[in-house]
Order: structure tokens, then C-alpha cells, then sequence
């Protein structure tokens, strides 16, 4: 059976756990404890480790679905995760104080998983705060890494629908790269 391992990145409180919940067939790995930074996302909880879930897409490929803390403070456990994965979609909320700016961090920080397999971005909590526009987003990715290509779409991580419509825009995007040799040897 082929399998995908897919990294679910972002600052905290875009909606990583949120996004496995909805997606994943099993009962997610979660690690959560309580949220001492509510200041940044105002919600109870907050990743301490990794969350961990699994789907199935047809009735070959099975995704293993990964997701970061988004707190700085566990960015030793974003390395460990990166080796593992071949992919990302990168989650950024609307409502973050700079949402560009948090998109390009983790662009940088996860470049790898680019150059390994592919990348999408997700834009959360649009219904929130309206926050840039994708356009925005895609200026910006334009401007500071013009050798990417990675899709910009909104989404509700709590809506799964929409975040298997995602998925699978991952998914085709690695398989087109890898297709068309795209990806570097180094890395597949
Ligand atoms: N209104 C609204 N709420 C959302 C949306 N996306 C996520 N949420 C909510 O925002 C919160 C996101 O929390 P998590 O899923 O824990 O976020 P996370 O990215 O895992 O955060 P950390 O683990 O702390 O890094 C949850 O309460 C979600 O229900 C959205 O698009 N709209
Ligand atoms: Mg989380």
C-alpha cells in the first residue's frame, strides 16, 4: 500500500489538532496541555508534543497525518518531525497579528518537506478576521520565493470536506513533481 506522511504545520491556534481531528480515520494521538499563552490563541489547550491520525484516500494510499506544536518553545520537536514527512500543509490564521509574515517563517523553517514532496497553505479563521486576501498571500510567496509553487486556499480545519479537498490538492501536487522529476534525488 502506498503511504504518504504529511506534517501539519503553523502557529499555534491555526487549527493543526483541530484539522486531524476532522480528517483522521482513527482516534487522534493528541497531546495537549493546558494553554499558559491564551494572550496568543485564546483557547483552553495547546499542543505539548505531536498529534498523530491516519486516512485512507481510496483504498491504496493511506496518509499518516502529523502535527507540530505551533509554540516556539517546542520547535525541538519540528525537527523531529520534518525528517519523517513528505509534504506539508501549512495552516495560518487570519487573525494572527502577521499572518504573511508567520506563512514565510514556516515556509523557511520547513523548506525540506518543499523540496521532498510539496507544499500547500490552508487560511484559517477567515471568518474570524477577514485578514489579507489570498492574492496577498501569493504576492508574498512570489516575491520572497519565486522558485514555489504552493496553492493558497482558505479553509475551516473544523470543516472536513474542506480539508480533505486540501489533502488531496497535497497529494496530487506531490505525485505531479514526483512525476515530472521535480523534487530533488537527495530527498526522494
Ligand atoms: N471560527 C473558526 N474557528 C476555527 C477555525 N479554524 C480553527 N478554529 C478554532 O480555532 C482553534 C484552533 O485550535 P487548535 O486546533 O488547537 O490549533 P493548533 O494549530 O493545533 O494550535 P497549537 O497546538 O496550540 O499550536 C479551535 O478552537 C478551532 O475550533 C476557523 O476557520 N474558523
Ligand atoms: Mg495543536
Amino acid at each position: 500500500m502506498a503511504e504518504h506522511v504529511i506534517l501539519f504545520t503553523g502557529p499555534m491556534g491555526a487549527g493543526k489538532t483541530t484539522a486531524i481531528e476532522s480528517l483522521s480515520e482513527i482516534e487522534v494521538v493528541r497531546t495537549e496541555a493546558n494553554n499558559s499563552e491564551r494572550h496568543i490563541a485564546d483557547k483552553p489547550t495547546t499542543t505539548v508534543a505531536l498529534d498523530y491520525g491516519e486516512i485512507l484516500i481510496g483504498a491504496e494510499e493511506k496518509v499518516r497525518l502529523y502535527g507540530i506544536p505551533g509554540q516556539k518553545r517546542f520547535d525541538f520537536m519540528w525537527a523531529i518531525l520534518k525528517k519523517r514527512a513528505k509534504g506539508m500543509i501549512l495552516l495560518v490564521n487570519s487573525d494572527a497579528p502577521d499572518p504573511i509574515e508567520e506563512m514565510l517563517s514556516f515556509i523557511e523553517e520547513f523548506r525540506e518537506l518543499y523540496d521532498r514532496g510539496g507544499v500547500v497553505i490552508g487560511v484559517s479563521r477567515a471568518d474570524v478576521v477577514a485578514g489579507p486576501t489570498l492574492g496577498d498571500y501569493s504576492d508574498a510567496l512570489e516575491r520572497t520565493n519565486p522558485d514555489m509553487v504552493i496553492p493558497v486556499f482558505t479553509v475551516d480545519p473544523r470543516n472536513r470536506d474542506q480539508m480533505e479537498n486540501v489533502l488531496l490538492a497535497l497529494i496530487a501536487n506531490i505525485e505531479m513533481r514526483a512525476m515530472f522529476g521535480m523534487m530533488t534525488t537527495e530527498a526522494v
